[in-house]
């Protein structure tokens, strides 16, 4: 099973509606690159989700979905652990500890927390406030060394640091200290209506963000209704935020430089560029959406992934778990 001579990496994502190519390209597009070195868990964070309400049907159905997107990305079953967050207790369980270990006002300070709040001001609810701790819980569980994320979640990667020091300084060494890992392009694709905001798979605008598993046709239309800036020449500059963030996409799925694109589209104006950034996304996607159709006609073998990947996730997540309570000073059962 793990190999104690291993790191460990961990990560997870929100069942919170159809992922997007930022989650592909910030963070799952990420992961692979471990597979082979690293004891590597993922975990569709079902738990999280609720902070913001769901229709129950639609959580169950996505919460597959997302383990099947995972899979359709290239994550081999055989060497990572794959698995839904609410299937391994251990979660909730070390999340009400560490509750006990986060302060009131660090957490005040979190942005997605001050982000949400003002999206959904008719539910400021308590869960929302403390779900960096879950996600600490989450991270510490599995003694992680690193996390791959997208730059909108360094601040409760650092936390998470946080917590784990403060709990290793009260009773001696418990957590490994994680550390974020923040890949080099393509850690915040914005939004395509508005390009100063992150592209959010939970954006009810249908063409703000492009799904991972949208049509070709569909992908081509949204890039050519993208909000772009003033001017006509493609050039990264900071006063073109919207030809930035095209940039960036296209040349996170053509491997080409800022300098290469710019050379690339001289003189060609913003029609032909953002014709050239559907079709190269929409084409590098097409082997993920095949996959992914062809994974859901097996339900039963998604869930007996989910089912094998939760057994292996709380085997790993009671040992830290017991630890903990007995540090803290549980009574043995
Ligand atoms: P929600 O809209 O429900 O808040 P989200 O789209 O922000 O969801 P998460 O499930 O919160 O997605 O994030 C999953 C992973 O994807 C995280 O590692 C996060 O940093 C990364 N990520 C999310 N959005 C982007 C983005 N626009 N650019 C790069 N990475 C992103
Ligand atoms: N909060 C993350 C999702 C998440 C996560 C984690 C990421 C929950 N637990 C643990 C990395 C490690 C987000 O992207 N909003």
């Amino acid at each position: 099973m793990e190999n104690q001579s291993k790191k460990t990496v961990f990560s997870g994502v929100q069942p919170s509606g159809n992922l997007t190519i930022g989650n592909y390209l910030g963070a799952i597009k990420n992961w692979k690159q471990f597979e082979d070195d690293y004891n590597s868990l993922y975990c569709v964070v079902d738990l999280h989700a609720i902070t913001v309400r769901q229709e129950p049907a639609e959580l169950r159905r996505r919460t597959l979905e997302t383990l099947a997107v995972f899979m359709a990305c290239g994550m081999d079953v055989s060497k990572n652990t794959l698995f839904v967050q609410s299937h391994v207790s251990a979660h909730a369980e070390l999340a009400w500890v560490l509750n006990c270990y986060s302060m009131f006002g660090e957490l005040s300070r979190m942005t997605q927390f001050k982000d949400k709040s003002q999206k959904h001001a008719n539910n400021i609810n308590a869960g929302l406030f403390t779900y960096p701790v879950l996600m600490a819980a989450d991270i510490l569980l599995y003694q992680t060394d690193i996390v791959p994320v997208g730059v909108d979640q360094k601040q409760h990667v650092e936390l998470a640091r946080d917590i784990a020091q403060r709990f290793n300084q009260t009773y001696s060494d418990t957590f490994i200290v994680p550390e974020p890992y923040i890949a080099s392009s393509g850690t915040k694709i914005m939004s395509l209506a508005d390009p100063t905001k992150k592209m959010s798979k939970s954006d009810e605008n249908a063409n703000a963000t492009v799904r991972i598993l949208d049509s070709k046709d569909d992908i081509i239309r949204k890039f050519k209704r993208a909000v772009t800036d003033s001017g006509s020449e493609v050039r990264f500059s900071e006063d073109k935020p919207g030809i930035c963030n095209l940039m960036t996409i296209y040349s996170c799925f053509s491997g080409k430089s800022f300098e290469d694109i710019e050379k690339e589209f001289e003189g060609r104006g913003y029609g032909d560029f953002k014709l050239a950034v559907g079709e190269m996304c929409a084409d590098s996607l097409s082997p993920i959406r095949d996959e992914f159709a062809h994974l859901l006609s097996d339900k039963a073998y998604l869930e007996n992934v989910a089912k094998e990947g939760a057994q292996k996730a709380s085997y790993l997540a009671q040992k830290t778990l017991s630890k903990v309570y007995r540090k803290v000073g549980f009574l043995a059962k």
